[in-house]
């Protein structure tokens, strides 16, 4: 058995924010509403969350009082931004003390280029449900952007970490978006199941094949063109399909609905364990593939009955399984080797450190 790979997470911003609150939503089945009983974080609460199986975070989520930051600054600078894969900094953008945030997050974020120029940056602009009403275009937004860009620019050095910026509210599923947009890059092997799911969806005549983790249900990959990436990068089958006309938003809706629906069931004693559903143009069903993973297929061909798509993934599931484990990236399957269109790409596979991506771990 393979150790799980440990990546360190930084949560970091302002008190009340909401960084505990999108934590709690995330990884421990809170509702929005839930959150509403949290209280402040002391210094750094952390946590290990496992993901996949073979990829734990260790979570700081640092208290956001002044206090808290001026140390983090001086004494604990080593300890807290030493080895850090990815910095989460949480604004909230109804803030009226924006330019005090700046300097604590130029504070923050110089530091972290100094101690770690590889992590990535994700800086989460938060409580949009409270400003959209106002400010419908988001004029407000961008501006908070430009000047966090700008910020990260000046300081960036030759560090090598990119800077991605992201609109949320926990009241929706734009919390789902940004948080899979984090987790997509610690996945190990992502090209891999990339793969694995687009041959997927062309053996079944389908229009998408989308992974979930099954305990946070956020997405981890899907078929054709890569995740966040734009219409132009589809390939030949999303066109032909009519992917362009989809919501873009979907993958996290769907997540932050099945996660609720869970809710629901558990509420009411009964356990989730799949779905289906025909509509006048489309059939959808969503199972477990692996151990900690759900597949979703949508067919939008009237021919091809909801039975067959369930019988396809009831015989993938042992071959994903095979490949989520370290011995089975070692070997190489069939289809990675007879597929000249599903591209073998694991990164780093001769190491003994690259970890398999659904691994039993520990
Ligand atoms: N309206 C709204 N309230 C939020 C949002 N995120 C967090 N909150 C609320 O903000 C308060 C502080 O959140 P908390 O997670 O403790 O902030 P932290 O200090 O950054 O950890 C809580 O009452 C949350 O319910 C959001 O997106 N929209
Ligand atoms: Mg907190």
């Amino acid at each position: 058995m393979s150790v799980a790979a440990r990546k360190k997470v930084l949560l970091m911003g302002k008190s009340g924010s909401g960084k505990t609150s999108m934590r709690s939503v995330i990884f421990s089945n809170y509702s929005a509403k839930d959150t509403k009983r949290l209280g402040a974080t002391i210094d750094v609460e952390q946590s290990a969350v496992r993901f996949l199986g073979s990829l734990v975070l260790n979570l700081w989520d640092c208290g956001g009082q002044n206090a808290f930051v001026d140390n983090y600054l001086a004494a604990q600078k080593d300890t807290i931004f030493s080895n850090v894969a990815v910095l989460i900094y949480v604004f909230d953008i109804t803030s009226t003390e924006w330019e005090t945030d700046m300097r604590y997050f130029e504070g923050i974020i110089s530091a972290l280029r100094e101690y770690s120029p590889d992590a990535g940056v994700w800086v989460l602009i938060n409580k949009m449900d409270l400003a959209d009403k106002e400010d419908p275009k988001r004029k407000k937004y961008d501006e908070r952007r430009g000047d966090v860009v700008s910020v990260d620019e000046r300081v960036k050095g030759k560090a090598r970490g990119m800077l991605r910026c992201f609109p949320t509210s926990i009241w929706d599923e734009s919390l789902y978006k940004a948080w899979s947009s984090v987790i997509h890059t610690l996945i190990p092997n992502i090209g891999l199941i990339t793969s694995h799911l687009t041959f997927m969806r062309d053996l079944c005549l389908a229009a998408e094949a989308v992974m979930f983790e099954a305990e946070t249900f956020l997405v981890i990959a899907k078929s054709g063109s890569p995740l966040d990436s734009d219409p132009s990068q589809m390939d030949d089958n999303e066109v032909k399909s009519g992917a362009k006309a989809l919501d873009p938003q979907r993958f996290e809706k769907i997540s932050e609905i099945i996660k609720g629906f869970r809710k629901t069931c558990q509420r009411i004693g009964e356990t989730f364990s799949s779905f289906e559903s025909k509509f006048d143009d489309c059939t959808v069903v969503l199972e477990p593939l692996t151990r900690n993973t759900f597949i979703l297929i949508v067919s939008v061909d009237p021919r091809i009955e909801s039975a067959m798509l369930t019988y396809n993934i009831y015989h993938a599931q042992v071959h994903f399984a095979d490949f989520s484990n370290r011995d089975g990236v070692k070997r190489k399957c069939s289809l990675c080797r007879a597929n000249t269109e599903a591209p073998y790409e694991v990164e780093g596979d001769e190491d003994p450190n690259v970890r398999a991506w659904d691994d039993v771990g520990m």
